[in-house]
């Protein structure tokens, strides 16, 4: 029957939309970058990350440096003691390999409190989309 024809084509293009879905590079901050005086709440906020996306800090590490943390040390912005948990190099790329909730921060003293700090959700690329509404 030709409903059910359109109806299974219909399924297979919406199962197969997600996995079609080109991985995206994202500028932490765009052209301001990573550095003092970006809301990158606001930044954020209309962006959706997936696993296999990029994000770029750029940053001056005389000045900055970046640190992912967990939701704790990041709401009372705490910087690790242990500096091998940093990110020292300028221009550091981090690609999501796992969905769930990131927390970055900047670690010179300060800075998280000054807003550089950014908490993400990254989502599941293989997770199907939310189910069609019935036609
Ligand atoms: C510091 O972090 C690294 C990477 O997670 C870990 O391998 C190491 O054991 C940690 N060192 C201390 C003293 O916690
Ligand atoms: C700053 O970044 C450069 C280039 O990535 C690196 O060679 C240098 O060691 C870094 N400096 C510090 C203080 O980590
Ligand atoms: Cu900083």
């Amino acid at each position: 029957m030709a409903v059910h024809r359109s109806l299974v084509i219909f399924a297979i293009v919406a199962f197969m939309a997600p996995a079609i879905t080109l991985a995206m590079d994202y500028v932490m901050g765009d052209d301001k970058g990573w550095s003092l005086n970006v809301n990158y709440e606001d930044w954020a906020e209309d962006k959706q990350f997936y696993v296999g996306d990029n994000l770029l800090f750029k940053y001056n590490n005389a000045s900055h440096n970046v640190y992912k943390l967990n939701g704790d040390d990041f709401n009372s912005c705490t910087v690790p003691s242990n500096n091998s948990l940093g990110l020292f190099s300028e221009n550091y790329r981090i690609k999501f390999a796992v969905a769930g909730k990131k927390w970055y921060i900047c670690g010179v003293t300060g800075h998280c409190n000054q807003g550089m700090k950014l908490n993400i959700i990254v989502l599941d690329s293989t997770a199907p989309a939310a189910p069609p509404s019935a036609a």
